[in-house]
């Protein structure tokens, strides 16, 4: 489809298919069926746009309204300040499950326990997870910042509020994606049949096909993490760190926004990492609305995503909030990562020597 958008004038009835090939539709396409299954996904589907577009539209015009930006004043669960806009996205995918008959538990980064809508409960079949708002920080800057998002089958009962049964790996997932609120808003989501991705078009208030089955490249220059970080990292990452700086072909982008960075590197390839440190040996991201969800989307789309020493997908978390070490992207770009964690393991050192 990108090819025939960027590459070959479109006639106007292929134009006008591809306009109305919106995010619902799309699902319905993917699943080849409309039995009652599809009809929740795409349903699901259409909530979670219905959120993105809410979100997106109160941050287009957040230097102009009053209460927008700042903090809230409140810590989170995570210990991390919370900014207003954490709270109001948090609400706004709460709200658009209310009474949809589909989402009876929703468990979010700013929330210490699932949240339920018992109007739901009795119908409700799957849980969504959700970081409302990532790279919190570049909101003040007006800078690219993202949402992610996960569903899975609702399974067993925990009223008691403990979502033991959510402790279960990615591998559970039905649907993952991110939504990108940069120059223009962006959907992108798989549920298992592939990559895909939207662009909200304001002058219809609908998201449009502008990709579909994206492929991460095998290899990318791009390396995307954190170097402020360097002197807490384990030797084995410093290695790699060391080994781009000593060899051409490789460049940095971080941009403070895991979704905008792993954008990029879906479409051009390359790794993000953010690794384990002395203060926080399991990392800053966390495993349930963050790294899983991505995990997803990059091996449906051909690439890796690993902690290091385990497949992203196959963790098990022990909390609603557990957080990983992760290195995802490029196929050869995280094995290349992942060699350097195997040398120092193995202590084939010197690991520089290997791959000098
Ligand atoms: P957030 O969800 O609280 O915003 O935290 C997640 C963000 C990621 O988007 C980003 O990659 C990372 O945290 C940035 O952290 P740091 O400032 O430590 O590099
Ligand atoms: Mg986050």
């Amino acid at each position: 489809m990108k090819d025939e958008i960027t590459k070959n004038p479109l006639e106007p009835t292929q134009l006008l298919d591809r306009d109305c090939t919106t995010l619902s539709r799309h699902v319905l396409q993917q699943l080849q069926s409309f039995s009652a299954d599809a009809q929740d996904l795409s349903a699901l589907m259409s909530r979670i746009a219905l959120a993105a577009k809410l979100i997106s539209r109160r941050l287009s015009r957040a230097g102009l309204v009053e209460g927008v930006l700042g903090f809230s004043g409140d810590i989170n669960v995570q210990g991390e300040s919370v900014k207003r806009m954490d709270v109001y996205a948090n609400e706004v995918f709460i709200s658009v499950f209310k009474q949809s008959g589909l989402v009876c538990r929703l468990a979010s980064e700013e929330m210490e326990k699932p949240y339920y809508i018992p109007e739901n409960c009795p119908i409700g079949r799957y849980t969504l997870l959700y970081d409302p708002i990532d790279g919190s920080s570049n909101i003040d800057s007006n800078l690219n910042i993202g949402s992610i998002f996960s569903i899975r089958q609702q399974e067993g009962n925990d009223e008691n509020g403990e979502a033991l049964d959510l402790l279960q790996s990615g591998r559970k997932q039905l649907a993952a994606g991110y939504i990108l609120y940069g120059p223009s808003t962006m959907l992108v989501y798989s549920i298992g049949t592939g990559v895909h991705s939207f662009t909200l078009d304001p002058s219809l208030g609908e998201f449009i096909l502008s990709n579909q089955n994206i492929q991460v490249p095998e290899h990318g220059a791009v390396y995307s993490v954190n170097e402020g970080n360097f002197w807490q990292w384990d030797e084995s990452i410093r290695d790699y760190i060391r080994y781009v700086h000593r060899h051409e072909g490789y460049t940095a982008r971080y941009s403070g926004a895991l979704v905008g960075d792993f954008h990029r590197i879906l479409h051009e390839g390359g790794v993000f990492m953010y690794p384990g440190t002395i203060k926080k040996p399991e990392g800053k991201l966390r495993l349930l609305y963050e790294t899983a969800p991505l995990a997803f989307l990059i091996e449906q789309a051909g690439g890796q995503a690993s902690t290091g020493t385990q497949d992203i997908l196959d963790v098990v978390p022990d909390q609603l909030h557990t957080r990983t070490p992760v290195i995802i992207g490029s196929k050869d770009d995280v094995a290349l990562v992942k060699s350097f964690i195997d040398d120092r393991k193995h202590e084939k050192n010197p690991a520089i020597a290997t791959h000098s």
